[in-house]
């Protein structure tokens, strides 16, 4: 990503939200998207998220204003949204995380990127992640990341940390008694990934263990071969209350992982059958 302050951020990458220069069709794709959203995640998104949806009334007229949701987000979990340009460089991110600051980017994806945008926009942002920060465990794993990530930096082991994020924040998967639910914001902010993820035979899916995700690769363009599924938002918070030292000592010799990998010890839920990723063009993996 681009590591040049642009000029009316802060030098901690904020900026104003800008609420009112929305256009009426920004404030329309926001309703629209988030309408879908609304028709496809009740039964498969977790209670948390679904509880995190209605206590912070986003019922989806218009891009909210982050103002407001900062007075209901911080009484529930002292968490606050802070609005960011963009992607913003791995050691500002963490700073913001370790802080209890969510950065969200301002913009809202185009029409022509209605289906489908790479970079976080405001609906994968606002919808997708922060509903979770109304879960205290959750919330509280949010910031433990953010001060691992910190710590990360210095043992130069960002890429065991981005593949924990974007296998439990992104992309995760939680058992309920009606069987997995969502709760990784890359899905939640996806219909087609929402139904593919628990529906589909193709993908792996595989109980969640730390060392395992840290050494499989991910895609960044395309649908997980592998979701990775935690018993509940404990199992997160514990796997990063732990000194991170010796994992990256066992994890500099160990091997890293395709995405649609099964392993010997792997805890599997579903034996994924690979057809939709036979049929997808290969992307990068990380
Ligand atoms: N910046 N705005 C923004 N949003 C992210 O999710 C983000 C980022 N910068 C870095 C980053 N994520 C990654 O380092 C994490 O996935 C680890
Ligand atoms: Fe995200």
């Amino acid at each position: 990503m681009d590591s040049t302050l642009p000029p009316h951020a802060a030098a901690d990458w904020t900026i104003d939200q800008n609420w009112s220069s929305y256009s009426a069709e920004e404030h329309q794709r926001w309703t629209r998207l988030h309408e879908r959203q609304m028709q496809i995640l009740p039964g498969r998104a977790c209670d948390a998220f679904m509880d995190g949806l209605s206590v912070l009334d986003l019922h989806g007229e218009g891009i909210p204003e982050f103002e407001a949701l900062n007075k209901q987000l911080q009484a529930i979990s002292g968490w606050t949204i802070v609005a960011v340009p963009g992607l913003i460089p791995d050691s500002v991110f963490f700073e913001h995380l370790a802080n209890r600051r969510f950065p969200a980017g301002n913009f809202i994806r185009s029409e022509a990127e209605f289906e489908y945008i790479e970079a976080p926009d405001v609906f994968h942002d606002i919808f997708g992640h922060v509903p979770m920060l109304t879960n205290q465990v959750f919330a509280d794993y949010m910031q433990a990341y953010g001060q691992g990530g910190l710590r990360a930096m210095n043992l130069n082991s960002l890429d065991a940390l981005a593949r924990l994020y974007w296998y439990t924040v992104e992309f995760g998967l939680i058992d309920s008694a009606t069987g997995p639910r969502i709760y990784g914001a890359g899905i939640l902010s996806s219909p087609a990934e929402s139904c593919f993820c628990l529906e589909s035979p193709s993908p792996n899916r595989v109980g969640f263990d730390l060392l395992r995700v840290m050494q499989t690769r991910y895609r960044i363009d395309d649908f997980q071969e592998t979701y990775f599924e935690i018993s509940d938002f404990n199992d997160l918070f514990h796997a990063t209350s732990q000194d991170f030292a010796p994992l990256y000592r066992a994890l500099e010799a160990a091997p890293n992982y395709a995405p649609g990998e099964i392993l010997a010890n792997d805890a599997v839920i579903q034996m994924g059958d690979h057809s939709y990723t036979q049929h997808s063009h290969l992307t990068a993996t990380r």
